[in-house]
């Protein structure tokens, strides 16, 4: 079982056995038209998206595409340009690769814009292979996902802000690894994890407009999910590493430029 990071992309490459997928998670298609109404007019990021995805799936050429939640942004009504663009992302997607859906938080009424080869799994998550658990992160994982040796996350956008001298500001997309503490994980889970919990991978978000939760100033209470916010992992001594696998250290140790 492997569990690797793209060099260069938020995606993560998972095999197990004969199994492999491409795992890509918080896309938000459709937050251009909240953006509108704050003013920020931008064209509709579908076409730019669809050809990152085409573009990995022609050079990693994987048997899966799992989209780890929040493939698109608005709730509970989707927009028009939902409604618009998704059906055909989705049909033109099934045609290199078997796509997969685990539900975040924003994917209410997706079933209802995709294609009926498209599996959209049950909002607990699942289990890729034996061992790695695939959930999105908004709520806890079902036992059973305990059971793993990696349990991969998203949901909360990590990111990480740098200043330079003269207060210009860039925010990073990170991955964040941490430990569990199984003592602060709820009993049904903690029951079935028996003496080994899973290690946690979170995933930075797909999307190039939602600008990430930079990790070393405060992450917004919204994407923070019940594992950050039980205790049962903490963000401050989770291990940051920048899409070209450039290592931070944790957390704790970012200089907090405020
Ligand atoms: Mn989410």
């Amino acid at each position: 079982m492997t569990a690797t990071p793209i060099y260069g992309a938020p995606v993560l490459r998972v095999e197990s056995g004969r199994e492999n997928a491409l795992v890509v998670a918080d896309l938000h298609l459709g937050i251009e038209s909240e953006l509108a109404g704050r003013g920020v007019v931008l064209p509709s990021q579908v076409p730019r998206v669809k050809e990152r995805l085409l573009e990995l799936i022609e050079r990693k050429r994987p048997k899966r595409l799992i989209f780890l939640g929040d493939v698109k942004h608005n709730v509970p009504i989707a927009t028009w340009q939902e409604w618009r663009e998704l059906p055909a992302f989705f049909e033109e997607l099934t045609e290199f690769v078997r796509v997969e859906v685990v539900p975040g938080n924003h994917d209410g009424g997706l079933k209802g814009m995709v294609p009926s080869d498209v599996k959209i799994h049950g909002a607990g998550g699942i289990l890729f292979g034996k061992s790695i658990g695939l959930v999105h992160g908004h709520a806890w994982p079902p036992p059973e996902l305990m059971r793993a040796k990696l349990l991969v996350s998203a949901h909360s956008h990590p990111a990480v802000e740098f200043r330079d001298g003269l207060g210009a500001r860039t925010v990073e997309p990170a991955w964040l690894r941490c430990k569990l503490n199984p003592s602060k994980l709820p009993k049904k889970l903690r029951g079935s994890a028996g003496n080994s919990v899973p290690k946690l991978l979170v995933m930075p978000a797909f999307s190039e407009l939602v600008g990430g939760a930079a990790v070393n100033r405060a992450v917004p209470e919204e994407l923070i999910g019940p594992i950050f916010r039980s205790g049962a992992a903490h963000i401050a001594d989770a291990e940051v590493y920048l899409l070209d696998g450039t290592c931070l250290g944790e957390v704790r140790n970012l200089k907090n430029q405020r």
